[in-house]
């Protein structure tokens, strides 16, 4: 079973990830993780604080002479701005933070809380989904997230092959996959900002490659939508996911919902096995299951709760009616989430390829990878 946990504060000294169960015999490159980390830090909207950062992952433990050893990983992402033990604690919750759920909850502090709470832990998340990727090149599978939408705009993808997608987003100021839209949707930033406010989005991710089969109908906390979706939902500020369709589907007949079952022979030997379906409304997963398709999934983001222009709040100290505080901030971080939602979705399918061709070693899940694929063209 792979899986991982977190620790940091914002201003702490250091971000960690520890992630458990990741198989023997897998080549970690450092330089992959860390284009991941900066392009998280970057996109149009960010705040001061990515200025001062410059995130690089140091793997502490798991690898030895560049290859995974199948002991527990640790990866580090230090923090420069550690200011964390001289700052003051804040007294006018921030209406969408966790300031005054949390508050009320530990009987302590609003920093206490804001400072774990903060989406600067996203940092090690996403180290932890650059590495289970590397797992995942070895299977020909790969994520690519990018903004569909922010601030009520839509960015439709060009229709161009997927090189060139990538290529476009990587351009792309808000990591839209329409170079003509750039200079509207920052404008849109802009003004955002210069009102004191903040904008949301909505990002989607998409993962080509896929065999039949990750995930299970067989049990609920199995599925792998399920699993995806609580991936998903548990990134700070995301309000909302959907797979395929997704709402849309609710909408239609189910004559314009479901994909069609079709067999191209000259594809039996790709990951899908030669079925091939005209659409893929159902986001590449059936049951909780892997269908050969790609898999593709959408978050909403909500808009950064801290305002310049702040809402109205309450002093915890004299309950009297206050705008709420107001620290540093960004005014959007719709691009940073599409980096962040690409490499958590990379981590929960990797922990499904695992459980489904055992996580020991790689060489044993590639061996047991190509008899499965053997046995499923012989059915
Ligand atoms: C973030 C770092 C934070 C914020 C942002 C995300 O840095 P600081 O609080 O020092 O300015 O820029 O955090 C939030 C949006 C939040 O709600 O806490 C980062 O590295 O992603």
């Amino acid at each position: 079973m792979l899986r991982y946990w977190t620790a940091g504060e914002s201003h702490g000294k250091t971000l960690l990830a520890l992630i458990d169960g990741f198989p023997a015999g897998v080549t970690i490159d450092p330089e992959p993780i860390n284009v991941e980390l900066r392009r998280r830090q970057g996109g149009y909207g960010r705040g001061g604080r990515q200025r001062i950062e410059t995130d690089a992952v140091n793997i502490l433990a798991g690898v030895w002479k560049g290859v995974t050893l199948g002991s527990p990983l640790a990866l580090e992402v230090p923090n420069r701005d550690t200011k964390l033990e001289r700052m003051e604690d804040l007294s006018r919750p921030r209406p969408g933070h966790g300031d005054l759920a949390g508050a009320m909850k530990y009987l302590g502090s609003i920093r206490g809380v804001l400072e774990r709470a903060s989406a600067r832990e996203t940092a090690v998340r996403v180290a932890a989904g650059a590495v289970a990727r590397q797992l995942l090149a070895e299977f020909g599978i790969t994520a690519f997230g990018y903004v569909v939408e922010l601030g009520g705009e839509p960015i439709e993808p060009v229709d161009v092959p997927m090189q060139e997608l990538r290529r476009i987003r990587d351009e792309s100021a808000v990591y839209g996959l329409d170079p003509d839209r750039d200079d509207a949707i920052k404008a849109l930033i802009d003004a955002a900002g210069k009102d004191g406010d903040t904008l949301g989005g909505i990002v989607e991710v998409r993962v080509d490659g896929l065999p039949f089969g990750l995930g299970t109908h067989a049990q609920w906390d199995r599925k792998l939508d399920g699993r995806l979706a609580q991936a998903v939902m548990a990134v700070q500020a995301i309000k909302g996911v959907e797979i395929g369709l997704g709402f849309e589907a609710a909408r239609r007949r189910g004559s314009q919902v479901h994909d069609p079952i079709q067999y191209d022979e000259s594809q039996r030997h790709s990951p899908n096995l030669g079925f091939v379906r005209p659409t893929n409304n159902a986001g590449g997963l059936e049951a909780g299951m892997t269908n050969g398709q790609p898999l593709v999934i959408r978050a909403a983001k909500k808009p950064i709760s801290t305002l310049a222009r702040p809402l109205e709040s309450i002093n915890l100290d004299t309950k009297e009616r206050e705008a709420a505080s107001y620290e540093r901030s960004d005014i959007c971080a719709v691009p940073a989430a599409s980096v962040i939602i690409e490499n958590v979705v990379a981590f929960e399918v990797a922990c499904a390829l695992v459980d489904k061709f055992g996580g020991d070693s790689l060489t044993e899940m590639k061996a047991r990878y190509e008899l499965y694929l053997d046995m499923a063209r012989e059915m």
